[in-house]
């Protein structure tokens, strides 16, 4: 379809990839129809995050009819990083992410814009919400790791029991604010993005999602559940530490380089970290 009105995008979808080269062309596809008809004009931006397998190559040669799709490039590895990257270089009204692989179910979206544009500041799915459907929800000891880990963490997030799930949407301005605080590169990342909205005086608004299991995941419990509990640990003695209402001491993330391949020309930038 494609029949909005002409001008910037409202609501940009950020895709961090890495090594998606697998994964990423069904997702992409699923994404795209979706966006087409979707009521408002959207954008994608896939974030290649030091992919080896022609993860890039794909974006760039990528057709999403009257859906961009935007590349830009994450040296920087970790999930958390890439997600960074991709809303920093962000500039709609409303922004989010979603996991290559889509294993939340693209409908999800409708109900997102409708709240988002109601005013709610983040929406965020969640597959613990008494109206999701949930298949293949991981190996039993992933789904107990979680579990714990919401309970660690759940005051920081504004409340919510999933705060894990590939799937949250954002006021634009506020997204862009609180992607520029974030510290945690990994998969813990979402729990602190949370935090500087909730800090900011946002509410958080869980959605039911419709989810399935997909192969091929990148998370691996053995090698990324001691990094991700390290990271809560810092993320709640930061918080701990700083004044209400103010950010956290310390460094944030560097600047990320941000290069921007389609649609048309535009110079890469540096944007402030
Ligand atoms: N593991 C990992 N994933 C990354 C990285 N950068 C971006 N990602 C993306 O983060 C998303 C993680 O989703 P997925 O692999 O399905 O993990 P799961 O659904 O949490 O099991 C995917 O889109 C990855 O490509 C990285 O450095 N490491
Ligand atoms: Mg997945």
């Amino acid at each position: 379809m494609g029949t909005w009105p002409d001008g910037p995008a409202v609501l940009e979808i950020v895709v961090p990839a890495h090594n998606e080269a697998g994964r990423l062309p069904a997702g992409l596809g699923l994404l795209c129809a979706k966006l087409a008809g979707f009521p408002v004009r959207s954008e994608v931006l896939v974030v290649d995050n030091a992919s080896t397998d022609g993860t890039d190559d794909i974006v760039l040669s990528w057709d999403g009819g009257p859906v961009p799709v935007r590349l830009v490039r994450c040296a920087r590895r970790g999930k958390g990083a890439a997600v960074r990257a991709g809303l920093l270089a962000t500039r709609a009204p409303y922004a989010g992410f979603m996991d290559a692989d889509m294993a939340t179910d693209l409908a999800a979206l409708d109900e997102a814009i409708v709240l988002l544009r109601e005013g709610r500041p983040v929406v965020v799915g969640s597959r613990r919400h008494g109206r999701s459907v949930v298949q293949g929800y991981s190996l039993p000891v992933r789904r107990l790791g979680a579990i714990t880990f919401n309970r660690i963490v759940r005051d920081l997030a504004g409340g919510i029991a999933d705060t894990q799930c590939g799937f949250k949407f954002f006021d634009g301005p506020l997204a862009r604010a609180a992607a520029a605080d974030l510290r945690t590169e990994g998969f813990s990342f979402d729990v602190e993005l949370l935090a500087h909205c909730v800090r900011r005086g946002a509410s958080v608004t869980d959605i039911p999602v419709v989810w399935r299991d997909r192969p091929g995941s990148t998370f691996s419990v053995r090698r990324h559940s001691l990094q991700c509990l390290l990271d809560l640990a810092r993320i709640r003695v930061r918080a701990g530490r700083a004044p209400a209402g103010r950010a956290p001491a310390g460094p944030a993330l560097p600047p990320v380089q941000i290069v921007d391949v389609m649609p048309g020309p535009v110079a890469p930038t540096v944007k402030p970290g």
